[in-house]
């Protein structure tokens, strides 16, 4: 209770920030996207992981108002890039099972959109498998009327959850993101799995970004498997929205 009333305090008080960790093509190594990663600056306790502050937003609803903040927030970011001579990135921002249900959100992700002029397909959201499965029909139609406003759809984590391939065939997705337990095992371990999820992805038309990417030898086996995106510490950690600008924006 005393986190929350915080948590309250910090989206008044202007304590929370995205971090940007950069996605790349894994054919050409070009930049292509971004992934949105919400930080809370403690005045006491420092960086505070969403992990620890996520399931205090959802358990209370305030994870209505701060999800509607990231969303907005990255879309105006990336948005800033794109007048500073950047090239059209991606934005992806992970959703809560909570937001999904919230009647107004989609109308929010509109409003998002409109506000800063970013395009829908360069929008993406991530749900995880155990965002999907609380309440299936209705994250479907969620789905559905995203999709319909042109928004791209991920499935994140995807391996760790219980996913239903019946499922996958009816969600109106674009992309699968390996969850990084996997791609970490790489190259002794692992190659079953990711090659079944390539196999998979790409029957469905779907593409698949890889999680997690820390060595050079994982980034290798990704290219040569076929995989469209990666992730990871390897080519960038998750960083304020300047340090993203200075290191990977040329100056115009
Ligand atoms: O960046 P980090 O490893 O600390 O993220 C921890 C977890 O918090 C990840 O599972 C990530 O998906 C989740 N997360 C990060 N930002 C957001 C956000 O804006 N909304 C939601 N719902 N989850 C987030
Ligand atoms: O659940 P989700 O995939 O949204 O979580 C993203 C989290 O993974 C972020 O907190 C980010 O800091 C973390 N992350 C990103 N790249 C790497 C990596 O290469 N290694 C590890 N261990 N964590 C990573
Ligand atoms: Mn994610
Ligand atoms: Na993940």
């Amino acid at each position: 209770v005393a986190l929350e009333r915080e948590l309250r305090q910090a989206i008044a008080e202007q304590q929370l920030a995205l971090h940007y960790q950069p996605q790349f093509d894994c054919a050409s190594g070009a930049l292509v996207g971004v992934e949105a990663l919400l930080r809370w600056r403690h005045p006491e306790h420092g960086l505070i992981s969403p992990a620890e502050f996520i399931p205090i937003a959802e358990d209370s609803g305030l994870i209505v108002q701060l999800g509607g903040w990231v969303l907005h927030r990255a879309c105006q970011d990336v948005m800033a890039w794109d007048r500073a001579g950047a090239p059209a990135l991606t934005v992806a921002v992970n959703m809560s099972a909570r937001q999904l249900r919230e009647p107004g959100f989609i109308d929010d992700v509109m409003r998002a959109l409109a506000l800063s002029g970013l395009a829908p397909e360069r929008l993406e959201l991530e749900l995880t498998e155990s965002v999907l499965m609380e309440d299936v029909a209705g994250a479907v139609a969620f789905m559905q009327a995203a999709r319909a406003l042109g928004v791209r759809l991920s499935i994140d984590d995807f391996g760790t959850g219980y996913s239903s391939l019946a499922y996958l065939q009816n969600f109106p997705i674009n992309q699968l993101k390996v969850d990084r337990s996997f791609v970490q095992l790489l190259p002794q371990r692992g190659e079953t799995v990711i090659h079944a999820i390539l196999a998979l992805a790409h029957g469905f038309g779907l593409s698949v970004v890889a999680e997690g990417v820390e060595d050079q030898r994982q980034l290798d086996w990704l290219r040569a498997a076929g995989c469209e995106m990666v992730q990871g510490f390897l080519l960038g950690k998750p960083m304020p929205p300047q340090d993203f600008a200075a290191r990977y924006l040329s100056p115009v």
